[in-house]
Parts: structure tokens; sequence; C-alpha cells
């Protein structure tokens, strides 16, 4: 079971490099990490299985911030219409985006990061992304505002970037270009 002792931490250079693609079809090796991973969402969701194991409640984690460098993430969530997204994901990738972005109205944390960075991260607020499932189905997924935001900042790990890169260095509360707030005060 994955719990917070598996996390690496912003101190870990395994969270700044690129991570490897992985061969298909993925070998049961990799479909158990990434069931794993999935687990570690959904345990750290339920308040119970949480408090007992100490693991921080997070709606996705990147293999990378496990220690593995392979192009793998988990997400579980809902997003703010009350959609339900559940996926175990091999080599996802942006196919294409929006010009506008959208940024949470409360910032972003990570697993891998301890503290709190203020400061508003600018996504773009429609992707599409194309992927291999758990199951090795290929998937094509379109995404919009907290759904896209989430893709963003996990696929961000396979990148070797981190939230905080995105953060206006000046004025991290400075309202991104072509943007709009998603959260408490959206629209
Ligand atoms: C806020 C939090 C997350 C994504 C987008 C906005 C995920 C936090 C958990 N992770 O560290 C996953 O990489
Ligand atoms: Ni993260």
């Amino acid at each position: 079971m994955i719990t917070m002792k598996d996390i690496v931490r912003e101190d870990n250079p395994i969270l700044y490099k690129v991570a490897k693609e992985v061969d298909l079809p993925a070998s049961k090796k990799e479909k158990e990490t990434l069931k794993e991973m999935l687990t570690y969402l959904k345990n750290s969701q339920d308040d119970a299985i949480a408090s007992k194991y100490g693991l921080r409640p997070g709606v996705g984690l990147a293999a990378p911030q496990i220690g593995l460098s392979k192009r793998m993430i988990a997400v579980h969530f809902q997003d703010l219409d009350g959609r339900q997204y559940s996926y175990g994901l091999i080599n996802p990738k942006i196919v294409s985006h929006s010009v506008e972005k959208a940024f949470l109205t409360t910032g972003e944390g990570c697993l891998s990061v301890d503290r709190d960075i203020p400061g508003y991260v600018p996504r773009y607020s429609k992707i599409t992304v194309k992927a291999t499932d758990i199951e090795g189905n290929e998937l094509k997924l379109r995404l919009k505002d907290y759904a896209a935001i989430v893709f963003q900042h996990e696929i961000d790990h396979l990148n070797g970037v981190m939230f905080f890169d995105h953060i206006n260095k000046q004025d991290p509360f400075a309202i991104p270009e072509n943007s709009h707030p998603i959260g408490q005060d959206e629209e």
C-alpha cells in the first residue's frame, strides 16, 4: 500500500526530470503500480482510512512522485458539476488546448510539497488528452476547467514541472492574461 512515506518531496531530483514513456503493452508490474496509485487517491479521500494511515488527501498522483520516472498518472476526483473522474493513465499527452486559461482561486498544492505556496497557477482552460488506460484501451478525453487543471498538474509532473514554476514571482496573485477564475467566485 502506498502511504506518505513513499511520496518523494520537492528536494528530490526525480521530480525535475522528464519521465520515460512506458513501452506498450505495459507490464503487469506497471499496471499494478498504477492501480496502487489510484488506490492511494481513493484511500486518501476516505476520512477513516486517511486518518488511520496519515494520508494527505489528493485528487491526482504521478509516478515520479513515488520515485518512478515513468509516464503514468492516476486521477480520482469530482468536478464542480459533480462529474466523477477516475483513471489510471499511461503515456498521457495533451494533443490540443485552448488559448483561454483558468486558475484556481485557492491556488494549488502538491503531495510532494510540505508547505503552502500562495499564488495563481495559470492553466489551459480546455485540453484534449490522449492516453492508454490500465486495460490497454486508447482514450481521448476532452476536459475543461477544474478537470483540465488537475490533468495539467499531473502531466506537468511527467515533464519535471512543479505548480510553483507557473506562479508569477513578481506578483503571485496577478490575474493571468486571458484567464478566468475557478472556485468560490467563478462566473
Ligand atoms: C490542486 C491539486 C492538485 C492538482 C491540481 C490542483 C493535485 C495535488 C496532488 N498532487 O501533488 C498530485 O500531483
Ligand atoms: Ni503534485
